[in-house]
């Protein structure tokens, strides 16, 4: 009779994940914290916080149904701090015949899973059991469902694959028509912020013993990493993940669409849903989601441009990234089409730099492990878009310093969307743009020391002479685009000496650039992936009393 040990990983918390489908009695779950997981890149302190505290939740919740489970926390002596060697561990400890585990989000993890399973490798003569991959099927697609779609077709756009899903899930529809008579209402959806809004509260948790005992962990066991553990307030249960869906839906729902593109000096959330952490690791289904903002424009109570817009983002954006990225992978992560060469600059790991919408969004992204996406694209990304970032680098950062990092969705974002480097699979024309785009949709200009109305001299916005620098730079990859054909027009009606004033501007910005060494603050943890050195898990939590459900 088979005894299976099932392996939870950190973003697979939802009983309806098919590994956990129709189990033997025998059957072993295990959940494992690990220090290879925590370190591979230096996640914020409150990601790492989040992760925990939902899977010792969603451990004790598994338990109470009568399932065994066994959770390996980071302080055990006998914890090999590695997933698939703490797995093996547990399977020969249980007795196990198979270890079965639902696709990870990440290829790194998939390809070492694959290896075991893959009859002739060296990883799989070596395995003490048999590794089985069981598909995910959280989503609304498979990576085979895109394969599908993508068959055949030159390039892959978003908006193509948004609408053969809208079709294929009758979301939004009638009679098999969109509803409303229209795909996309982003035309209404790109409002500046007005001059004193309101913005909604987000919901305070309760933080029972044992969030509070990982938060105490976390402080003491990722203290050198980057962000701030003040002010945790992501949600770490599915009773939690369902207030935050309920509080968007009231709150937030009705302006997300008109304020979708906004800028804010002050508040980080605005009017988006701050669900992307739940949904990424399991908390909430995307279904489910996309049903409850639908319900909400056929019962009277949002807007369609904003309850479009939102399922655009998750049923179109989501879902199309990750297949990408599985039926791109892992070329994909080597893609460098405008050839960046640039570390990242030195200041993302500390907000130090007098243009204030770039400091905002990395204070921000310190205090709460959360930009907006319009931060991520157009501040943060546009800065080392135009800088000549390279892809490497960028990629880590970002999937380091936010709570809903996950590769799956990080990589095409970074790499395809923000840095243009995978040859414009995903995009027609890099999201480039001048600091007049950010003057325009937020308030940052105003605190600023820099003038986005100037683009030389001393007061002129860094972004502007960056922008028309990085035009001339990639003019060979760029000119021949249609959607590029305008801005190069301006380009090259300015006269000879503006451009070389501008050139020379960009030029002395980016020589006085300091940049990173490629872990920013973590530069111990390069060593640590060269050599392949377990970092110490022993240190023990700074609150020896604090009571947690086993
Ligand atoms: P909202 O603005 O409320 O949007 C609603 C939901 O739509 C999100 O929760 C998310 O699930 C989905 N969504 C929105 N935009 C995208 C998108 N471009 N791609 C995929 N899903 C989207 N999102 C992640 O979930 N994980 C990441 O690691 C991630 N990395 C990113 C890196 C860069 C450089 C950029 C530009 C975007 C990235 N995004 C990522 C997408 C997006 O910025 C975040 O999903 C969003 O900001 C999360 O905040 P929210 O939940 O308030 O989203
Ligand atoms: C991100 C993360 C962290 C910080 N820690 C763990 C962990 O200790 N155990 C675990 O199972 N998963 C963790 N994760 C999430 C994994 O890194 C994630 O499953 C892969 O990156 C695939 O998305
Ligand atoms: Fe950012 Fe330039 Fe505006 Fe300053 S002036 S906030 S650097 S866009």
């Amino acid at each position: 009779m088979s005894k299976p040990l099932i392996l939870v990983l950190g973003d697979q918390l939802s009983p309806s994940l098919a590994s956990l489908q129709a189990l033997p009695d025998e059957a072993v779950v295990a959940l494992c914290e690990v220090a290879e997981e925590g370190h591979y890149v230096p996640h914020h302190p409150q990601k790492i916080a989040m992760m925990f505290a939902a899977m010792r939740h969603f451990a004790a919740e598994l338990e109470a149904t009568g399932l065994k489970v066994h959770y390996s926390r980071l302080d055990d002596a006998d914890n090999r701090q590695r997933l698939l060697e703490e797995a093996e561990r547990l399977a020969a400890h249980y007795d196990c015949d198979e270890i079965r585990v639902a696709r990870p989000g990440e290829w790194r993890l998939y390809e070492a899973i694959r290896a075991r399973t893959d009859i002739g490798t060296q990883e799989a003569k070596h395995a003490p059991l048999p590794w089985r991959v069981i598909e995910d099927d959280r989503f609304f697609t498979t990576p085979e469902d895109f394969a599908a779609w993508a068959r055949g077709r030159k390039t892959y756009r978003l908006e193509h694959f948004y609408r053969h899903l809208r079709e294929r899930t009758g979301l939004l529809m009638d009679d098999g028509q969109p509803a409303g008579g229209k795909w996309n209402f982003d035309h209404d959806n790109r409002e500046p912020l007005p001059d004193h809004p309101a913005f909604p509260t987000p919901p305070i948790h309760e933080q029972d013993a044992t969030t509070t005992a990982v938060l105490d962990l976390v402080a003491t066991r990722f203290a050198e990493h980057f962000g701030s553990l003040e002010g945790f307030h992501w949600p770490v249960t599915r009773a939690q993940a369902l207030d935050e869906l309920e509080h968007f839906l009231t709150e937030r729902l009705s302006d997300f669409g008109r304020y979708q593109d906004a800028l804010s000096d002050a508040a980080p959330f605005l009017y988006h849903s701050r669900l992307a952490a739940a949904l990424n690791i399991g908390l909430l289904s995307p279904i489910e989601v996309c049903e409850a903002a639908e319900r909400e424009y056929r019962e009277g109570r949002a807007p369609l441009n904003s309850v479009e817009g939102f399922i655009r983002q998750i049923l179109g954006w989501r879902e199309y990234v990750r297949g990408l990225y599985w039926t791109r992978m892992p070329d994909y992560k080597r893609g460098n089409g405008l050839g960046a060469r640039r570390d990242l600059p030195a200041f993302y790991w500390s907000g130090d730099t007098e243009m204030r919408c770039l400091k905002r969004a990395i204070e921000m992204t310190r205090d709460h492990a959360y930009a907006h996406h319009i931060q991520r694209l157009m501040v943060t990304g546009n800065f080392a878009l135009l800088c000549g970032v390279k892809p490497e680098a960028l990629c880590d950062w970002y999937l380091a310093v936010y709570a809903d990092a996950c590769e799956w969705v990080e990589l095409p974002n970074t790499l395809g969307m923000v840095l243009h480097a995978d040859g414009g699979l995903m995009g027609s024309k890099p999201y480039c743009a001048s600091g007049k785009y950010i003057d325009r949709m937020g308030d940052h200009c105003r605190h600023c020391r820099f003038d986005p109305k100037q683009v030389t001299g001393t007061h002129a916005c860094p972004f502007n002479s960056l922008y028309w620098h990085f035009l001339e730079e990639h003019r060979e990859a760029l000119d021949t685009n249609p959607r590029m054909k305008l801005i190069y027009g301006s380009l090259d009606r300015m006269k000879d000496e503006k451009r070389e004033a501008m050139r020379q501007q960009a030029e002395a910005f980016l020589a006085r650039l300091d940049t990173a060494p490629a872990y920013g603050r973590g530069t111990h943890l390069a060593g640590y992936r060269e050599t392949g050195d377990t970092p110490d898990a022993t240190a023990p939590s700074t609150r020896p009393g604090a009571q947690e459900p086993s």
